[in-house]
């Protein structure tokens, strides 16, 4: 059977594609599950330094395959609040509590869970030719997998209800100008530039950065004094760690550092 995830792990960089071309990668329980266990494995392998989450074939991911979902075939209209539980959530909270980089190349059109997965990772590249499209109103449901929340936070009301209200596509060059995604590159140099830049992060101080990527987060609904406690604590472990010790030591010592992600 095609696997529905692809694996690798190159320098330091787990890399999960998506791999149901034939349906632009739209999920079904079996690409769910394989997913998530590809970011567990994150989690739990130290040789694993950083993620690159992308898709195979011309787009990035459709969201949920509507096939398993067809009021056709007939019986009771689908808990989608118990797929929500028992699928997105757990991999969107399983994505944002990783304290590794997670990068996303947007290779194609991003829709629906697709889109909000992309916008869960930290640093998101896309194809010049990509699109993101809230496409759940289209279809009667209301944005999930994390993008209300997302959305509303990176682009503001405006913005976000226009773009859940309407449907309609975000060019990624758009989606770059507005600050919802890293950057907007060239279909040719997307791959290339994303790797890059997962190998150069996987090089990385891994545990000050991921301690980084958990500051940036609880910023959101911190306040300044509380965030200046996180800071402070924070800054006492990485100060801690060994990469802090070599980072200052090769500083010193005018050469290029030798992080081992401890
Ligand atoms: O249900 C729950 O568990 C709740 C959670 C919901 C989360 C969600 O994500 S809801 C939103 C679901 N996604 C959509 O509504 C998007 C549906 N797809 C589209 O609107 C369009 O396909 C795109 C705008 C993404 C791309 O358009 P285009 O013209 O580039 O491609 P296409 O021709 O529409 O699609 C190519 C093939 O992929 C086509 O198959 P075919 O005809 O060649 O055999 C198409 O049916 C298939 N495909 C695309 N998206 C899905 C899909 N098949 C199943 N599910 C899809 N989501």
């Amino acid at each position: 059977m095609t696997e529905t995830v692809l694996t690798t792990l190159v320098d330091g960089v787990l890399t999960l594609t998506l791999n149901r071309p034939e349906k632009l990668n739209s999920f079904n329980e079996d690409m769910h599950l394989a997913l998530r266990a590809g970011i567990e494995r994150a989690h739990a392998d130290p040789e694993v330094r950083a993620v690159l989450l992308t898709g195979s074939g011309r787009g990035f991911c459709a969201g949920q395959d509507l096939g398993d979902r067809d009021p056709r075939k007939g019986g009771p209209a689908p808990d989608l609040g118990q797929t929500l539980d028992t699928f997105y959530n757990p991999t969107l909270r399983l994505i944002r509590k990783l304290e590794k980089p997670v990068i996303c190349a947007v290779n194609g059109v991003a829709a629906g869970a697709g889109a909000n997965i992309a916008l869960a990772c930290d640093i998101v590249l896309a194809a010049k030719s990509a699109k993101f499209i809230q496409a759940f109103s289209k279809i009667g449901l209301i944005p999930d997998a994390g993008g209300s929340w997302s959305l509303a936070r990176i682009l503001g009301e405006p913005r976000a209800k226009a773009l859940a209200l309407t449907a309609e596509p975000l060019m990624a060059e758009k989606a770059a100008e507005w600050g919802m995604i890293w950057k907007a590159v060239d279909d040719e140099a997307l791959m290339s530039e994303a790797v890059a830049l997962a190998t150069s992060l996987a090089a990385g101080p891994t545990l000050g950065l991921g301690l980084t990527k958990r500051l940036i987060q609880d910023a959101a609904t911190n306040s300044l004094d509380q965030q200046l406690d996180l800071e402070r604590d924070l800054q006492r472990q990485a100060g801690r760690s060994k990469d802090s010790a070599e980072g200052v030591t090769a500083f010193l010592e005018k050469r290029k550092p030798e992080f081992t992600g401890q």
